[in-house]
């Protein structure tokens, strides 16, 4: 876990505004990044930013309108509301802060990390009774998930949503398992190999229903650190696997496994067998949900082609949620642990092309002066969905806590609390603690070096 220096110098906001106000030179990938959350939350959709041309689902959870107040307040107001709920409930509130959000947020966070590093700091904190999570639904339902039962977790933004985690839902999942069960008989009993037909096998980046739906149905959660530990556990017990929601970490992981590409179909969830004919199932290893993050895809060859050009000798990292033409370009690709650690353990002077989010890198670039740091995409485009949380809306979770703290828990004024229902809880747990048991956390680890 990275305990980062509370400074807002390295600004995603602030190069964001410089640009859109023509007082820098650059480009955004919309200039309604410019314009504050809160203008987004009456409308349906993912806000501006990366997200913004995929579908949002008509059931998304909406944000209702932040108070004026809260709206109206400057940084310096925000800023010492937010500190002095802070000094006031002491260890009983726990921010955390994802490596994707803004500075402006993350310099109130305790622990700021990836999503699973993350909801396991809300498990090690047993004695905050609200554990505010400064990232996006699926992370603050995995932190409900670990976190005791009387420990609240907060969303400050419902609005901040995953629109990769969005792309497979629960209904279409259930539907390809009945035609996967269609096309290869029950799919609980094992062949003449000791194998299953088919596990199923979900990102960390999902609704806690797929997670149930694979503790369910003897399946597991990987994530972009344990991906390959993880397909390795589902293809002892399993013929093939289904992978989803994201593609591109399902094929980059396989492929580095020595799964041929002819033998990883894409499963569109709005076609009949998602696509495929029976042969193509029956041959399979790996069926890919035909998901995707919007971020991750706007990395190119030509941008890392670009890169080594302007700068030789140039170290070019990229996250696994990455197309794969992309990451056979780069000289590694890893989870943000692992591209954090790796520019953590270099040598003072090194250059690095960073293939991640923006928030994330520009922290790093500031955080280690001594290396040069740019993120490969020359584009300002942020994930839509953390850009929802903003101090505004810390400020006005925080006070409702500490509302509800003045006039005892009788009075609790929770606000976006997330809670994953009872009947998903326990199997969703199951998928987690497989993950767990198939690789232990190990510090230091993560990363697959491409050939
Ligand atoms: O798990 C996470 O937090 C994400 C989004 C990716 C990663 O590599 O950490």
């Amino acid at each position: 876990m990275t305990l980062l220096e509370p400074t807002t110098t390295a600004s995603v906001d602030r190069t964001i505004k410089l640009i859109t106000t023509g007082k820098s030179g650059g480009s955004t990938c919309n200039t309604d990044l410019a314009a504050e959350p809160w203008d987004f939350d009456s409308r349906p959709g993912y806000g501006p930013g990366a997200s913004m041309g995929d579908v949002i689902p008509t059931n998304a959870p909406r944000q209702g309108s932040l108070p004026a107040e809260y709206r109206d307040a400057s940084p310096e107001e925000l800023d010492r509301r937010i500190r002095a709920v802070k000094e006031t409930m002491g260890e009983r509130l726990v921010i955390l802060g994802h490596f994707y959000q803004r500075s402006e947020v993350v310099q109130y966070a305790d622990y700021v990390g990836d999503s699973f590093q993350l909801a396991n700091a809300a498990k090690a904190n047993p004695k905050a009774d609200a554990i505010v999570f400064c990232g996006v639904h699926f992370m603050a339902e995995t932190a409900d998930l670990l976190s005791g039962p009387d420990q609240a977790v907060i969303l400050p933004n419902l609005a901040a949503g995953c629109s990769m985690a969005d792309m497979a839902n629960i209904d279409q999942v259930e539907e390809c398992w009945e035609e996967l069960e269609a096309q290869f008989g029950p799919l609980d009993q094992p062949g003449s190999d000791g194998r299953v037909p088919v596990i199923p096998v979900t990102y960390m980046n999902s609704s806690a229903a797929l997670k149930a739906f694979c503790g369910r149905n003897g399946g597991i959660v990987c994530t972009s650190s344990n991906a390959e530990t993880v397909l390795a556990w589902a293809f002892e017990r399993g013929q093939r696997v289904l992978f989803f929601p994201d593609q591109h970490l399902g094929r980059n992981t396989a492929k580095a496994m020595g799964v041929p590409l002819e033998q990883m179909p894409m499963w569109n969830p709005n076609r009949p067998m998602g696509g495929n004919d029976a042969e193509t199932l029956d041959d399979s290893q790996v069926i890919l949900w035909h998901g995707f993050c919007s971020v991750h895809k706007r990395f190119t060859v030509e941008q890392i082609e670009r890169a080594r050009v302007e700068y030789p000798g140039v170290r070019v990292i990229v996250h696994p949620e990455c197309p794969m033409p992309v990451v056979d370009a780069a000289d590694e690709y890893g989870s943000t642990d692992y591209i954090s650690k790796a520019i953590a353990a270099a040598p003072a002077g090194s250059t690095f092309a960073i293939g991640t989010e923006i928030n994330l890198v520009q922290r790093l670039a500031a955080q280690y002066p001594e290396h040069t740091i740019f993120c490969l995409d020359d584009v300002v485009c942020p994930c839509s969905t953390m850009y929802r949380i903003h101090p505004g809306y810390l400020a006005w979770v925080l006070e409702s806590l500490a509302d509800s703290d003045s006039t005892g828990p009788e009075a609790a004024r929770v606000v976006n609390r997330i809670t994953v229902p009872a009947a998903d809880a326990a199997p969703a747990r199951l998928a987690l603690e497989r993950m767990l048991a198939a690789r232990p956390p190990v510090a230091g680890g993560g990363g697959i070096v491409a050939s």
